[in-house]
């Protein structure tokens, strides 16, 4: 992390946007929970570096090997069970109750699967890209817990007989409907919005700081590198999400 005292600055300058704020609204990716030991898809040492992205994320690479496809998401179950919220998980749990507490609100928007928001005590999560935790049958949404041990085969619906498959969004797939629209009117309505931990490479996921610019937001963003949105923001802080968001949210020292 770059510690000269101009980040320090930059720091101050996104935490007093933060104090200030009563709506805001944080976009999480899979930075956020690096520290707590699940990869990245993007860049060294990121999944899409050793897998190929048509084979295990899209619903074509699902039609010609369902079973290898099902056996890498519950051994990813199984990866996020044993991994625990980090520092940057708890500070937007902790922040969302202090914001609450004043009346405000916190709108947590991610596209992690992996559940680590949740289990830090973040509510009303919007999770655009599904979960890990749950699986649906393909014919009729039927939805059960995603196992986290490797199968034989994909299991087949308690209900209808029809196939299962892991509750996520493959390249190609819409986003839940009711879940982004939730995070469009809160990004369009938000005083601050900040993005966390992603690439700001997939859509409609990186479109929701357009919302929030087009009504006037102050914008902030955490992440270890530059991204495209970088030059859009009011405040880009490139470092550690686990190091960075407890400075950010911490309370005012008054
Ligand atoms: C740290 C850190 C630390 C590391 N601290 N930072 C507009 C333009 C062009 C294309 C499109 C467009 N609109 C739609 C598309 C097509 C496509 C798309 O976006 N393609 C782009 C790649 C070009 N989008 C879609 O297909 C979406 N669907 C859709 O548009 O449907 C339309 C439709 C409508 C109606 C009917 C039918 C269709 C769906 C996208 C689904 C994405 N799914 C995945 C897999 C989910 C399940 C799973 O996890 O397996 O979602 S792909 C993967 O990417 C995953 C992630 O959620 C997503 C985003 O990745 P993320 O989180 O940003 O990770 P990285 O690795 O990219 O970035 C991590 C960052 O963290 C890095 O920058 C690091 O530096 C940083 N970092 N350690 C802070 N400690
Ligand atoms: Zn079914």
């Amino acid at each position: 992390m770059n510690m000269s005292s101009d980040f320090g600055g930059r720091i101050s300058e996104a935490r007093a946007l933060v104090g200030q704020a009563s709506r805001v609204v944080v976009l999480t990716g899979s930075g956020i929970s690096a520290a707590s030991g699940i990869p990245t898809f993007r860049g060294t040492g990121g999944i899409w570096g050793e897998m190929r992205v048509e084979d295990f994320a899209t619903p074509e690479g699902f039609e010609r090997d369902p079973l290898k496809v099902w056996n890498w998401y519950t051994s990813r179950r199984r990866e996020a069970a044993d991994a625990r919220p980090n520092p940057g998980h708890q500070a937007l749990a902790e922040l969302q109750r202090r914001l609450e507490a004043r009346g405000g609100s916190l709108v947590l928007v991610t596209q992690n699967i992996d559940g680590l928001h949740q289990e830090a005590g973040s509510k009303g999560v919007l999770e655009l890209h599904g979960s890990l935790l749950r699986a649906r049958c393909e014919a009729c949404r039927h939805a059960a817990d995603m196992p986290a041990e490797t199968a034989d085969a994909v299991p087949a619906c308690d209900r209808c007989g029809a196939r299962m498959r892991p509750d996520v969004v493959w390249f190609g797939e819409a986003l839940p409907q009711d879940v982004y629209a939730a995070a469009v009117e809160a990004s369009s309505r938000a005083d601050v919005f900040l993005s966390v931990g992603t690439s700001a490479a997939v859509y409609p996921a990186a479109g929701l700081i357009e919302w929030a610019l087009g009504s006037g937001a102050k914008t902030v963003e955490v992440n270890l590198e530059p991204t495209p949105i970088s030059r859009l923001v009011t405040v880009a802080l490139h470092g550690k999400a686990d190091e960075i968001l407890p400075r950010l949210a911490a309370a005012d020292d008054d």
